[in-house]
């Protein structure tokens, strides 16, 4: 029997995709998102992922159809999608449907719990095609989102 978490598995990639102004985070005065920077929150995601054995794509885009392109391109070479689509969680139904035609696994993640927010942030097209979400937990969500993938695409 072969363990998948030995280092003798080829290494699985995982693509972790930001929307509109996360890379603002940490620079807004109210610190909704926390003080972490964009790079800050990206060098904290890259170390979880290495710990994990994971080969992570930690990518941001104020546009939408990059994310949709992004989407496309992990079709073919991604074990697990995770996603922070932002602003456009409320309104993308091409993101969605690019994540239901992806294969694998795929986590929401949002910084603040938007629950506890405006009404508007209340309902996610994204989370038609999540496996799973977190939400209101920081950075430290995103780097148990990438402890999550990494139990969910091994099982
Ligand atoms: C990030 C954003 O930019 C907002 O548009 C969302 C999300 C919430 C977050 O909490 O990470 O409403």
């Amino acid at each position: 029997m072969t363990d998948s978490t030995t280092s003798s598995s080829p290494p699985q990639t995982v693509w972790f995709l930001n929307g509109p102004n996360a890379n603002l985070y940490g620079l807004d005065a109210n610190k909704v998102y926390g003080s972490d920077s964009f790079p800050t929150l990206k060098a904290r995601c890259d170390a979880k992922a290495a710990s994990l054995g994971l080969t992570l794509h930690f990518v941001q885009s104020n546009w939408e159809g990059q994310l949709v392109d992004w989407i496309q391109e992990a079709r073919g070479c991604a074990s697990g999608i995770i996603i922070n689509a932002a602003g456009l969680t409320y309104s993308s139904v091409p993101i969605l449907d690019a994540l239901l035609s992806f294969p694998g696994k795929i986590i929401e993640v949002h910084m603040s719990n938007i629950w506890r927010r405006e009404s508007f942030r209340h309902h996610s097209y994204i989370s038609k095609a999540a496996d799973g979400v977190i939400a209101g937990l920081g950075g430290d969500g995103y780097e148990f989102a990438i402890e999550a993938m990494s139990r969910l695409i091994r099982r």
